[in-house]
């Protein structure tokens, strides 16, 4: 009775799934229908997305959904990473194979773009982090290399958007992932049309904005008739993951500082309206549009991608470890005296990471990490010592104490991490819930479906429905010279 039952679809850049909730009497329950890992794929020396399987994982969630008798769910939704986008032709139909944001031809267009807009102008317009990979560098790649695709497109959908076209047939753009892209005003939550014309971008390719909860549409007949399936309403929930975690931090104030922790690393707070002054530009913060009209202020840092990578590294070296066992080596390692910023340039495409972070640490005239244990060690005390300044930068323009940090999402099994993360910062660190984008992405479903009355009644309903496990900082000043030492390397 009174019983909620949603599917979540949530693409991480490494791996999707596919969860129900069930959401009764203020307690969520989930369970994982479907997992399946997500694969780039190098074409030619460009690195794509592997869209059209990403659509069969989504159609064979939703078969195991209802052939496993939860055929009675009120709604889908879609998250998945940021930035990146397909084109449609005149048709409708997807223009070639959408790029993933580490492929290679952005590589120098930050620079051709600040000379038509200077980089102040374009921070102070957007809100958001001067980053290679935002779909306003890869737009203007594609239109500075004359790229035929481009001059075909009538239509530009992003990720999540993409996907609930294909299953729905709607066209429309989330304004949570619309915000990802640097082409956004986040004042007026519209187009950035000065910029767009600046660039010379097609202004008509963009679609309309719509809000985070709007239902998009039904399943479209063929997609019905394929799967054997009823129409199930498609909700536009939050399309950008990092909204979807954020929504799904179980924080019972206003005040509290947060990690998103999967291939990246998204550290920031909530605020109700675009921070955009010097600091927040010199310190590289983004303003992201969220759920229930907030702004998430917050850095990107590069996350477990570091480790993810590794793993792959040694898998092809046949040493075949699993996350647990590497984290197992590191605690066995214990401090190492070598550090590497995560979000230096030599690490962002996909390559030999054990051997790069040994480079990185040789020509910083720093201890070289030998074994698989010391490696992984000096990614998590790099990532920890990152987290201490990023905590500190926002405290500081913040004007204000920030005493908590809420982990959230896969990276959270790691707790090596998550303890370093409490004892290098010097503060508390809650994490949980690890399903973050999931349960984001249902909450968020719930809200639409007018089963949720608000984003504060959501966190207390993931609180109640999650576990949550506390670490508090030990020998703090342990790390004070690390601290240093690590200031020093990134300058
Ligand atoms: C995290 C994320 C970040 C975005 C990055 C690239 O999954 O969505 O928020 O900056 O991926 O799209």
């Amino acid at each position: 009775e009174d019983a909620v039952k949603m599917l979540a679809f949530d693409f991480g850049a490494s791996s999707g799934r596919a969860m129900l909730g069930t959401l009764r009497k203020g307690h969520l329950e989930i369970r994982e229908i479907h997992r399946f890992s997500n694969d780039a794929v190098n074409v030619s020396g460009n690195l794509h997305w592997d869209t059209l399987r990403l659509l069969y994982e989504i159609k064979q969630g939703i078969l195991k959904c209802v052939n496993g008798g939860d055929s009675d769910i009120a709604s889908i939704a879609i998250d998945t990473w940021g930035v990146d986008f397909g084109l449609l032709d005149e048709r409708g139909e997807l223009i070639g194979n959408p790029y993933h944001y580490r492929d290679k031809r952005t590589l120098g267009m930050m620079e051709k773009v600040f000379e038509i807009i200077p980089k102040e102008q374009l921070y102070m317009k957007t809100g958001i982090q001067l980053m290679e990979l935002n779909t306003v560098f890869q737009l203007f790649s594609m239109i500075h290399g004359g790229s035929a695709q481009m001059q075909q497109a009538k239509t530009l959908l992003l990720t999540p958007d993409l996907f609930n076209y294909f299953l729905t047939g709607v066209k429309a753009t989330e304004y949570s992932i619309a915000s990802t892209t640097q082409l956004l005003d986040p004042l007026k939550k519209q187009w950035c049309g000065e910029i767009i014309q600046k660039l010379g971008i097609p202004r008509d390719i963009f679609t309309d904005i719509v809000m985070p909860g709007t239902v998009i549409g039904n399943l479209s007949a063929e997609i019905c008739d394929e799967l054997g399936v009823k129409p199930i309403p498609v909700i536009a929930a939050a399309g950008h993951d990092t909204q979807a975690a954020v929504a799904s931090v179980p924080a019972c104030g206003e005040d509290f500082a947060y990690i998103s922790c999967g291939t990246w690393s998204l550290m920031g707070v909530e605020t109700d309206s675009p921070i955009l002054n010097d600091k927040s530009f010199s310190m590289s913060f983004t303003n992201e549009g969220g759920i229930d009209n907030k702004i998430t202020f917050l850095k990107n840092i590069m996350g477990l991608w570091l480790i993810q990578e590794c793993k792959r590294q040694w898998d092809r070296e046949g040493k075949n470890l699993g996350f647990a066992a590497m984290e197992s080596m590191a605690r066995e390692a214990g401090p190492v005296s070598c550090f590497i910023d995560p979000d230096d340039r030599l690490f962002v495409s996909p390559g030999n990471m054990p051997e790069r972070i040994k480079r990185y640490c040789c020509d910083t005239g720093q201890y070289v990490p030998q074994s698989v244990g010391e490696v992984v060690m000096c990614i998590c005390q790099s990532l920890a010592l990152k987290y201490r300044m990023t905590v500190e930068s926002l405290e500081d323009v913040l004007g204000r104490k920030l005493p908590v940090i809420h982990m959230v999402g896969g990276g959270i099994k790691d707790k090596l991490l998550c303890s370093l993360t409490a004892d290098v910062t010097g503060r508390e660190v809650i994490a949980g819930p690890v399903e973050a984008t999931s349960v984001g992405n249902l909450v968020i479903q719930a809200m639409a479906l007018g089963k949720v009355k608000n984003l504060k009644e959501a966190r207390r309903i993931v609180g109640a429905s999650f576990p949550t496990e506390v670490f508090k900082p030990r020998d703090s000043q342990m790390w004070d010279r690390p601290y240093e030492a690590f200031k020093n390397i990134i300058r």
